[in-house]
């Protein structure tokens, strides 16, 4: 696996890179629906698909046709114009999402910050807060987004540190507690922004009725709930929105990741007319973002997602990969959780979640671990039992190793 071009593959990223990532020692070089292979041909199957941005498989033949069809038709124009395929890309997701409007943006974290400004914009204008004193509540263990002012409201010690001064007007409560919501909010509350289950957390899902019980306090309250679904959104849960395993509405929604057909990254904010109507040209923008190129990939995207139902699917392939790893006896396992195909299997600490993630990749089963302790499942939705089987029956062999 690690023959001299590899080495010296992983050596100039190294050199030339920052080190603001550890790879595992594999180099992709190609992938196919839900494998992916190396430099030396070696085939692993991806239980990770890019931190579920791939849930339509590697190169979805579809998507690639429509992206090669449009890349020779038209890519960029900025915002500056309108084009032939943003409004149909917007119009498809507020019929699907029954949002009123859509602000498309590329990155999870732009179109979070996004969000952010929205709901500031809409605390000062609708609801009236007096002028910089508007505050948002998120939840601690949360993740966001990378830029400065969403490290501004983590609780990661390692996303933050030196990276001060930060963004004030956050409120930091615990999650799953709506108690704690209650407490915190304040007439200049703008809003409540979770993740329907926290994915960097470590794959935390939150009592049954937690989001519930959430909705009820921002109406009370006049406070807008805002869910980041960048990775619980498009089926990955076995829903198309993880907020709806809790049946809620909520004022506003984060779309990324999976959104972009594992091809493309594509963003967006989606709200009620009242909450995005408060963007005025000028106010907030991006070069690349709803370019038609992105457009027409997202839509695509869409498509296939419910032609192949892949949220369906995401539903039954998830049950049946949990209940399959609960066949792995072992005291290793402190537990197993998640929905859908978004899996966190919790590991004692003896035994080092990425020393678990280097073991599987020598079984041909790519994956990474989130806050050392839990290994993350989280495979392309078009996975099939078989290959659900294989990723187990490497798992069992790696425990049994300790
Ligand atoms: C990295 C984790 C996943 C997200 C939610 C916004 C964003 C993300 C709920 C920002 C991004 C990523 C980014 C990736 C690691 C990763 C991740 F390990 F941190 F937790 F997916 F599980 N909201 N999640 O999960 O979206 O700007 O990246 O497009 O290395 O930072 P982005």
């Amino acid at each position: 696996m690690t023959d001299a071009t590899t080495t010296n593959t992983m050596e100039r990223e190294f050199l030339y890179g920052a080190h603001n990532y550890a790879p595992l020692p594999v180099v992709l070089v190609r992938g196919k629906g839900v494998y992916v292979w190396d430099e030396a041909g070696n085939r692993y199957l991806d239980m990770m698909s890019a931190y579920s941005a791939v849930s339509h498989g590697h190169c979805h033949p579809k998507l690639v046709q429509v992206l090669q069809k449009q890349a020779q038709q038209l890519n960029i124009v900025s915002r500056a114009f309108y084009t032939d395929k943003l409004g149909p890309f917007l119009e498809r997701v507020c019929q699907l999402t029954h949002f009123d409007k859509a602000l498309p943006m590329n990155s999870g974290a732009e179109a979070v910050e996004t969000a952010i400004k929205a709901a500031r914009k809409w605390a000062y204008t609708v609801k009236k807060v007096a002028k910089d004193q508007a505050h948002i509540i998120a939840c601690q263990g949360n993740f966001h987004g990378r830029t400065t002012t969403i490290i501004s409201m983590s609780t990661e010690p390692n996303y933050r540190e030196g990276f001060g001064p930060f963004t004030p007007g956050f409120t930091l409560i615990p999650y799953g507690d709506p108690i704690a919501l209650e407490q915190a909010i304040t007439p200049n509350t703008a809003a409540f922004l979770v993740e329907p289950i926290q994915g960097e957390g470590g794959i935390n899902v939150p009592p049954a009725g937690y989001l519930k019980a959430c909705e009820t306090l921002c109406k009370r309250n006049n406070v807008l709930m805002i869910c980041d679904e960048i990775q619980t959104g498009l089926g990955r849960t076995g829903k198309l929105f993880g907020y709806q395993h809790d049946d809620v509405t909520p004022d506003g929604i984060i779309l990324g990741k999976a959104l972009g057909g594992g091809i493309l990254p594509v963003s967006l904010f989606l709200s009620r007319k009242e909450v995005m109507d408060v963007f005025t040209p000028g106010d907030h923008g991006s070069t690349f973002g709803g370019n038609p190129l992105a457009a027409t990939v997202g839509l695509a995207a869409i498509e296939v997602l419910l032609e192949e139902n892949l949220i369906e699917r995401a539903a039954k392939l998830g049950g049946y990969f949990q209940n399959k790893l609960k066949t792995i006896h072992s005291p290793l396992i402190k537990d197993i959780r998640g929905k859908g195909l978004l899996i966190g299997v919790e590991i004692d600490k003896s035994y080092p979640a990425r020393e678990i993630c280097l073991k599987l990749l020598h079984h041909g089963i790519l994956t990474k671990e989130t806050h050392g302790t839990v290994i993350r499942f989280a495979p392309p939705l078009i996975i099939t039992e078989e290959q659900i089987d294989a990723a187990v029956e490497a798992l069992k062999h790696v425990i049994a190793e300790k």
